[in-house]
């Protein structure tokens, strides 16, 4: 019998997924499973799809997109890069290290548009609910196709769950929020750094979102940022205009009000305050539970779901390496489902979490963060017949890049790295970042790129 696969969901994950079974057909003869994808959205790319849109979509469904416009790539591009698609092969000429976000997304789109993969994809069908039968051992998803404005339902052997982690908002309460005259929104809502021009911004939080959105919208003109942090500040040697301060504890008026006594006026609130992993298509006994951390504990390799192991995640790390990690997940999975890896037993299984899980709360810095995933990614690739890829040097670029951030948080974006797959160093941006306000990938892509000379770390 062909096993029948289910993929919820075609970003970069599911698209991952969709890649390593077509790169298994074509290595080779021997039966490949049947594959269907589910995406809610019209197009793939997930997260990279830019929309204006808030809230409910036009189906009614939740807006999946936190993107925002102007938003740059914040890590280097060579620690993105797939180990079987370069970026010089894409683009056909070397770029610069922090792309703006419709230059990556075209990337990460170009190496699946190149296969034959977008047939397995039903867009604009909302996965509705998931469940699994002991007795058959298999199990039925329910979709509500948008374009017939149905509901079916289907039944596979293997799910596999990739819809991403970073679109349903964790949103705190603070007092006297109800009360505040300005706009208030979660980063998941936020979409143009010009609306905020002038403005005094509050943004509550201290880690990717805030950080970036701050110094977005001091780019676009904003008049003050003050970052608020729970636990620790972000620690840049910040420029004029902006600031750190703890904890807000209440807001009266426009004034807030901060753990160490002080208070200031605002314009605008944005809660930088992260994410929730959430899945209100599985029922208690299929869910993962984890917060935002480099090993959730309840699945065997970062994938396999411990109480069914046929029940699959994609990316439900935290992330400093993505697409690249996506690849190695989706080609192990893809190595389980074909056979060509057995899982072991329960209690094999158990231990092996347990001593990741270990590994990760005696993680000191980031640097430890860092060779702690890429050591998490070597252990899969090593298994599979994914490409080699320098994941240890890719390491090595996040941790300069990190010191980069240290030394100038906003110019970092103008440093060049080299790729690991094919030694070139990236030529620098055409402009300063700070200066570069048009983030167009028509804009980004008619320069020539080698007018200056690269500043490499
Ligand atoms: P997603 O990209 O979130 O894709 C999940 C897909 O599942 C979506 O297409 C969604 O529509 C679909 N889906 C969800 N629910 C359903 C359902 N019920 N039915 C059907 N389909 C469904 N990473 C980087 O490498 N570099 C960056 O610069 C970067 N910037 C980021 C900026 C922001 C603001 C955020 C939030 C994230 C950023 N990331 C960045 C991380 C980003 O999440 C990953 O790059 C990547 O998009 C994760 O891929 P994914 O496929 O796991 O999830
Ligand atoms: P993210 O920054 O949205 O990045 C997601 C933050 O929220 C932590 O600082 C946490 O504090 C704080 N927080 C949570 N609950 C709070 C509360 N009740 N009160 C005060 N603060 C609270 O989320 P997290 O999880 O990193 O931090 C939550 C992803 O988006 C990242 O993977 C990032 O790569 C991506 N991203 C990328 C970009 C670009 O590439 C831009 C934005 C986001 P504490 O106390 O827990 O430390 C350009």
């Amino acid at each position: 019998m062909t096993p029948r696969i289910a993929i919820l969901g075609a970003g970069p994950s599911g698209l991952a997924q969709l890649r390593a079974f077509e790169s298994a057909r074509n290595s080779g003869p021997g039966p490949m499973p049947d594959i269907v994808c589910y995406e809610k959205q019209r197009d793939w790319g997930g997260m990279w799809n830019y929309t204006w849109r808030t809230g409910l979509d036009e189906n009614g469904e939740p807006v999946h997109a936190s993107m925002y416009r102007y938003l740059w790539s914040n890590g280097p591009k060579e620690c993105l890069e797939f180990a079987d698609y370069s970026f010089e092969e894409h683009f056909g000429r070397p770029i610069p290290s922090y792309p703006p976000r419709a230059v990556l997304q075209n990337y990460v789109m170009g190496r699946v548009e190149k296969s034959d993969v977008r047939k397995y994809i039903r867009f604009n069908t909302a996965v509705r609910w998931v469940s699994y039968s002991e007795q058959t051992e298999k199990f039925t998803v329910t979709v509500m196709d948008h374009d017939r404005g149905a509901l079916e339902s289907s039944e596979f052997d293997h799910v596999i769950v990739a819809t991403g982690h970073f679109s349903t908002p964790n949103v705190p309460e603070f007092d006297g929020l109800e009360q505040f005259p300005g706009r208030v929104l979660h980063a998941h809502d936020f979409r143009d750094a010009r609306e905020f021009a002038g403005k005094r911004l509050l943004l509550v939080g201290a880690s990717y979102s805030a950080e970036d959105i701050g110094t977005q919208c001091h780019k676009y003109g904003a008049s003050e940022v003050t970052f608020s942090y729970r636990s620790n500040p972000l620690g840049h040697a910040w420029p004029e205009g902006f600031s750190e301060v703890p904890l807000v504890t209440g807001i009266d008026g426009n004034v807030a009000s901060f753990q160490d006594g002080s208070t200031r006026e605002v314009d605008a609130i944005v809660l930088c305050t992260g994410y929730q992993h959430h899945f209100p298509f599985l029922p208690d006994e299929l869910t993962l539970r984890t917060n935002n951390r480099l090993y959730p504990r309840e699945i065997y390799k970062g994938i396999f779901f411990l109480d069914n192991p046929r029940l699959m995640y994609l990316g439900m790390q935290d992330q400093y390496f993505t697409f690249n990690m996506f690849d190695a997940q989706a080609w192990y999975a893809r190595d389980v489902i074909l056979g060509r890896i057995t899982l072991p037993d329960r209690k094999t299984q158990d231990l092996d979490v347990d001593n990741w899980r270990g590994r990760e709360e005696r993680l000191a810095s980031a640097a430890d963060e860092i060779d702690f995933q890429a050591a998490y990614i070597r252990d899969l690739v090593d298994r599979t017949d994914y490409p080699e890829f320098h994941v240890e040097k890719q390491g090595e670029l996040f941790k300069q890049w990190k010191l980069d951030k240290k030394k100038d948080i906003m110019g970092y974006r103008n440093r060049s790295y080299a790729s690991t797959l094919t030694g070139t160093i990236s030529p620098p941006l055409h402009d300063d970042w700070m200066n570069i306000l048009d983030d167009s990938f028509e804009s980004f892509l008619e320069n020539d790129f080698s007018t200056r000379p690269s500043t490499v770390p």
